[in-house]
Parts: C-alpha cells; structure tokens; sequence
C-alpha cells in the first residue's frame, strides 16, 4: 500500500478503535479488543479501494509506522493508547519512569496551572518518555509549545496510577501541578 494510503487507513482505525467504534458497529472488549474480521468487514464497505483489506494491511499500517499505535494478535485488534471511548478500559497500573514529558501549548499553561494535567476529551493524560517526543506531540497543538517535565516517580509515591502505552508513550490520571515543572 502507498504511503498516503496507510497513513489514511491507520487514521480509520484509530477512529474505530478509539473514539466512536459504534460507527462500524464494532464492540470493544474490556481492554479495547476487537475481532480482526469485524473492522476488516467495516472497512471494506467504508471506500472503494478497501474492498480487499486484509489483515496484512493491518499488519503494515503497524509495521511502517514510526508510532505504535495498535496491538496485533490472535485474530483481534486493539489501539494502545488514546482512547475517548465511554467507559474506561481495563489497565493495570504499573511503575513509570522517574520522569516523563508533556508537550502542550503555552494556551493551556494557565489552566494546567491551576487543575493539573487533565485527560480532557481521551481517557488518560498522554506522557512522553523523552522530551524530543513531547516536543514533536506539542507540536500538534503549537508552534512553539511548551514541555513539562513530571516527576512521576513522586507522583507514583503520592498516589497518581501510571499506565504503560506503549515504548514511547504512557497514561496516567489526573497529574496536579505540585509534580510538573516546566522545562521549557
Ligand atoms: C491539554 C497523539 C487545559 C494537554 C500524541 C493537551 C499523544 C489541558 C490537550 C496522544 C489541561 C489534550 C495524546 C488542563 C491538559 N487545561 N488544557 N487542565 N490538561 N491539557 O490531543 O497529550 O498520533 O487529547 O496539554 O502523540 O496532546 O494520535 O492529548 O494539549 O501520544 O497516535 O489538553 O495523541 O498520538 O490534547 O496527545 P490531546 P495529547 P497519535
């Protein structure tokens, strides 16, 4: 598949298996499986040049992607992280690193401020392992926008549950400010 192509197909499926899986009558499972079958047969009908997805086109969006996005297995599929689906998925909270980064615009710096990082519209606040990550998703929402270090590992002693998401991504809930500095 062309480049375009997969970029087009793995924003469908981030669609799907994040935000309004209703749409392709799709169920998720507690951890946000689905069928393979099920999203192949809905995104066929969805354009023309789908009508012969197969798994491997799955498979490819995965492989050639400089993000992890999705897991692949046993005939089921499920997007790692990112989710604004009613009804948070199952994750067992787990040991983050000492620090993670947040790349933000400096619009939101005063409302972070003053309510913490806040999941807004996803299920979970989304850190970064590295700063140079949190620069590129800032990046998303600003010119120049502004990194925040968070001291996860006192957050952690304090009580605020950790999520991995993937290699270069993790979750957590609610981050207040007495654990965030700005680092540039
Ligand atoms: C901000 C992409 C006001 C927060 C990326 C962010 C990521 C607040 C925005 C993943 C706030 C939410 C997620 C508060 C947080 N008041 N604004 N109290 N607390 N915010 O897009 O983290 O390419 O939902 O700073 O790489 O930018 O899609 O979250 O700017 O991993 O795979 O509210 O999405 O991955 O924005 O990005 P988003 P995000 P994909």
């Amino acid at each position: 598949m062309a480049r375009r192509d997969l970029i087009a197909l793995s924003r469908t499926m981030s669609h799907a298996l994040r935000h309004e899986p209703w749409l392709y009558e799709l169920e998720l499972d507690a951890e946000g499986w689905t069928p393979v079958e099920a999203l192949l047969a809905a995104l066929r009908a969805e354009r023309n040049d789908w009508a012969d997805l197969a798994a491997s086109d799955f498979a490819e969006v995965i492989r050639t992607s400089a993000k992890r996005r999705f897991d692949l297995e046993g005939g089921r599929i499920r997007a790692l992280y990112g989710h604004s689906v009613p009804g948070k998925l199952e994750r067992t909270a787990s040991t983050p690193p000492e620090r993670l980064y947040h790349g933000t615009s400096p619009d939101a710096l005063d409302a972070i401020r003053r309510a913490g990082l806040q999941p807004m519209r996803r299920q979970y606040v989304h850190l970064s392992n590295t700063r140079a990550d949190a620069l590129e998703v800032g990046r998303r929402k600003h010119r120049e926008p502004v990194i925040l270090l968070v001291n996860a590992a006192e957050a952690a002693k304090n009580g605020v549950a950790f999520y991995a998401g993937n290699d270069k991504v993790w979750l957590a809930d609610r981050v207040p400010w007495q654990f965030i500095a700005i680092d540039g």
